[in-house]
C-alpha cells in the first residue's frame, strides 16, 4: 500500500517530492517493481490527449476476420528443418511454383509508414498468415529499420515481437534484413557484437538472414555470414542493384559487374543469392536480362526483392518469373504498391494457371489484405503524400523508405520550396561521389550532402573552393573516413580530402579496429537500471542502440507495458465519453473511461478518468 499511495502521489512522480531518504531505495521502488499499470495507462494517455490529440480522434473500423478452422499445415520452416539447407535450397531450385516472401511485417511498413506498425497489430492477424499463408516461401518481419523504430517510437521490445510472432507462426520461415557489419543499425559495429546478436536473433526465431552491404563490399559482410551459417540459419546474400544494365551510359554496373559479383557469392559460401533492389530501379526487361545471366552463372537460388516505386514493380517481376527467378518479394495488396513492394494479392491473380503459380489461395489472402486495409488509417499520420507511381526514380536512384521521408524531412528544415533542386542534387552527388550505390547507410550520406549543398549554395563546381573551411555533415565524414567500408572503385580523392581535411582515412574494415563491446561492464551498468540481471537481447539491445534502450527502460518504468494498448489508443487516446478495454494478461481487464480536461495553473491540465467505474484525476503538463 506504501508503494502505490506513494507512486500515486504526483509530486513524487515528478521528481519535485524530497526523497532524500528514499534515495538509496528509489532503484527498489522504480526499478523492475511492477508500477502500477493502471497508472502507468492514465499517464500515457492523458499525455497523448492533452499534448496530442486533445480528444479529438477518427473512427476506426477494423475489419471482422473469418473464423479459422484453426488448422496450421507444415510449411516451408517445416520442411527446411526436415531437410538442412542444401536439400532445401535444392528443391527451391527444382520447384516451378514461384516462391513468394510477404514483406508486410517489415519493408512494406517501414517504406509506407515510417516503419510504425506495431506488434499489437501483426498479432491480431499472426494466426491468418499461419493457416493461408502456409505456402509463403518467408515472411520478412524483422530487421531493417524495426529494430530501433520499435524501441524509439514504439516503446516496445523488437525481441518480444519476434519471440511472439513465432509462437503464432511456426510454420513458415522468418527472414530479417541485417544491413553486414551494420547489423540493425547504421554504423559499423564491433565483430563481438555481430557475432552475439546473429545468434540470439537465430535462437529467439529467425530462420533466414538477408544480409547486405550498401556497397556491395563483402569484407564488411563476411563475419556476419560465417556467424549465420554457424547458427544453422539459411544465409542470403545480396547484391545492391543500382544504375541500369540497359543503358550502356551506366556502364560502371553493367551486367558483367552483377555476374561478377554472383559469383563471388556463392564462392563466399551464401545458401541464397538475393538481388536487393531497394530503390525499384530493376526496369522489367532489365530484369528479365539480369536474372537469365544470374541464372546461367550460378547455382544458387536466386530471391528477388524490388520497390514498386515507378509503378513498374509487378512487370520486373513476371519477367523475372519468365527468366526463372526462384523467390519474389511482394507485399499484401492494401500495404503495397509506390515505395513498398508490388502486390501479393495481384501477382497470386496473375500466375493463376500458370505453371509458376505460387499455389496460394488468393480468396483467403484477401481476408489478410483487407484487415490490413482497416488497419492502416490508423497510421494515417506516418503516411507520404505520394498519390502515384514515379517514372523520376529511375534519374534520382533513391531507396524507397528515403523517397517517401525526403519531403517531410526537407520540409522540417524549412526547405520545402527546394525539393526538386534536392532531388536533381542528390543525383548530382552520387556522380561527384563516384556513382555509389545508396542504400542504408550510404544513402544517408548522399541525401545528406545533397540538402547541404543547396543550404549553401554549393554545386559540384564550386565545392572544392568554397566548402574549404565548411564541416561537413556527419554522415558525409564518415562515408570518406571509410567507416561505411569502401566503394567501387574507391573515393574520389579531392572531395575526400575536402571532407576529412587532415585525418586519415580506412581501407580496411572498420570492424578491425574497432574496440570488442565490454559485455561484462554493460552487463553491471543494466543491471543496475534494471534491479535484476539483464538478459542477453537487453544487452544487445544496449550495445546496438545505448540511449534509445535506456530511453525505452524509462519508458516502461514511467507507464509500464504500452504493448498492451490497441494502436487506436497508443496513437490517438480516447475520446471524451469513449471507453478503453485494456487486457492486461488472460482475463484481467481493465476499463478506462475519460471523463473531462480542465485546465489549471500554467501548464497544469488535469484529466478525470474512471477506471473500473472508479474516479481518478491526473494532472499533465501541457508542453505546448
Ligand atoms: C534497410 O536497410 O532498412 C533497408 O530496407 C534497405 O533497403
Ligand atoms: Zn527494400
Amino acid at each position: 500500500d506504501f508503494l502505490i499511495n506513494l507512486l500515486n502521489d504526483q509530486e513524487f512522480r515528478e521528481g519535485r517530492a524530497d526523497t532524500g531518504f528514499l534515495d538509496q531505495k528509489l532503484q527498489l521502488i522504480t526499478g523492475e517493481v511492477e508500477i502500477d499499470q493502471e497508472i502507468g495507462f492514465l499517464d500515457y494517455l492523458g499525455d497523448i490527449i492533452v499534448n496530442k490529440t486533445r480528444g479529438e480522434k477518427p473512427e476506426f473500423d477494423t475489419s471482422r476476420l473469418p473464423e479459422l478452422k484453426g488448422e496450421i499445415k507444415p510449411g516451408s520452416r517445416d520442411r527446411f528443418k526436415e531437410l538442412g539447407s542444401k536439400e532445401f535450397c535444392q528443391e527451391i531450385k527444382e520447384s516451378d511454383k514461384l516462391l513468394i516472401t510477404d514483406t508486410t511485417l517489415r519493408d512494406a511498413h517501414q517504406s509506407l509508414l515510417a516503419t510504425r506498425m506495431r506488434t499489437y497489430d501483426m498479432l491480431k492477424i499472426a494466426d491468418y498468415l499461419a493457416e493461408y499463408g502456409h505456402e509463403l516461401f518467408s515472411l520478412e518481419m524483422w530487421g531493417g529499420a524495426t529494430f530501433d523504430v520499435s524501441y524509439r517510437f514504439l516503446k516496445e521490445s523488437p525481441w518480444e515481437r519476434l519471440r511472439k510472432l513465432r509462437e503464432r507462426i511456426p510454420n513458415i520461415l522468418f527472414q530479417m534484413l541485417i544491413r553486414g557489419a551494420n547489423a540493425v543499425g547504421y554504423k559499423n559495429y564491433p565483430d563481438n557484437l555481430i557475432k552475439k546478436f546473429v545468434h540470439e536473433a537465430a535462437a529467439s526465431g529467425i530462420d533466414l538472414f538477408r544480409i547486405f552491404d550498401a556497397l556491395n563490399w563483402w569484407p564488411n559482410l563476411e563475419l556476419t555470414l560465417s556467424e549465420v551459417k554457424k547458427a544453422g540459419a539459411l544465409a542470403e546474400v545480396s547484391i545492391c542493384y543500382t544504375g541500369d544494365i540497359l543503358d550502356p551510359d551506366r556502364s560502371k554496373y553493367d551486367l558483367d559487374y552483377y555476374t561478377r559479383k554472383a559469383r563471388e557469392v556463392e564462392e563466399m559460401g551464401a545458401d541464397i543469392l538475393c538481388i536487393k533492389d531497394m530503390a525499384g530501379l530493376l526496369k522489367p526487361y532489365a530484369a528479365k536480362t539480369l536474372i537469365s545471366a544470374l541464372k546461367a552463372e550460378v547455382d544458387l537460388p536466386i530471391h528477388l526483392h524490388t520497390h514498386d516505386t515507378s509503378g513498374n514493380g509487378l512487370s520486373s517481376l513476371l519477367q523475372a518469373a519468365e527468366a526463372g527467378v526462384d523467390i519474389v518479394d511482394l507485399a499484401s495488396n492494401s500495404m503495397a504498391s509506390m515505395t513498398s513492394q508490388p502486390a501479393l494479392n495481384s501477382m497470386i491473380a496473375a500466375l493463376d494457371n500458370t505453371d509458376r503459380d505460387p499455389g496460394l489461395d488468393y480468396k483467403r489472402y484477401q481476408s489478410i489484405s483487407d484487415y490490413w486495409q482497416s488497419i492502416r488509417p490508423i497510421y494515417h499520420e506516418f503516411e507520404s503524400d505520394l498519390k502515384s507511381g514515379a517514372a523520376e526514380i529511375y534519374r534520382y536512384e533513391i531507396p524507397g523508405g528515403q523517397y517517401s521521408n525526403l519531403k517531410p524531412q526537407i520540409e522540417s528544415l524549412g526547405l520545402s520550396h527546394r525539393f526538386k533542386e534536392i532531388k536533381e542534387m542528390y543525383r548530382q552527388v552520387n556522380f561527384m561521389l563516384g556513382d555509389i550505390i545508396k542504400v542504408t547507410p550510404t544513402s544517408k550520406a548522399v541525401g545528406d550532402l545533397a540538402i547541404f549543398m543547396v543550404q549553401n549554395d554549393l554545386t559540384p563546381d564550386n565545392i572544392l573552393e568554397k566548402a574549404e573551411n565548411m564541416s561537413f555533415p556527419d554522415s558525409v565524414v564518415a562515408y570518406f573516413k571509410g567507416l561505411m567500408g569502401q566503394p567501387e572503385g574507391g573515393f574520389p580523392p579531392e572531395l575526400q580530402k575536402l571532407v576529412l581535411k587532415d585525418e586519415k582515412p580506412l581501407t580496411v574494415r572498420p570492424g578491425l579496429k574497432l574496440d570488442p563491446v565490454d559485455f561484462d561492464n554493460l552487463e553491471k551498468e543494466l543491471e543496475e537500471k534494471l534491479n535484476r540481471k539483464p538478459e542477453t537481447e537487453e544487452l544487445l539491445s544496449k550495445a546496438l542502440y545505448p540511449k534509445v534502450f535506456d530511453n525505452y527502460i524509462k519508458s516502461k518504468q514511467q507507464y509500464g507495458d504500452l504493448s498492451k494498448l490497441s494502436s487506436d489508443l497508443f496513437f490517438h487516446g480516447l475520446r471524451e465519453g469513449e471507453i478503453a478495454e485494456i487486457e492486461v494478461e488472460e482475463g484481467r481487464t481493465i476499463l478506462i473511461k475519460y471523463i473531462s480536461l480542465r485546465e489549471g495553473e500554467g501548464s497544469k491540465r488535469y484529466l478525470t478518468f474512471e477506471v473500473n467505474g472508479q474516479r481518478r484525476e491526473i494532472e499533465v503538463k501541457d508542453q505546448s
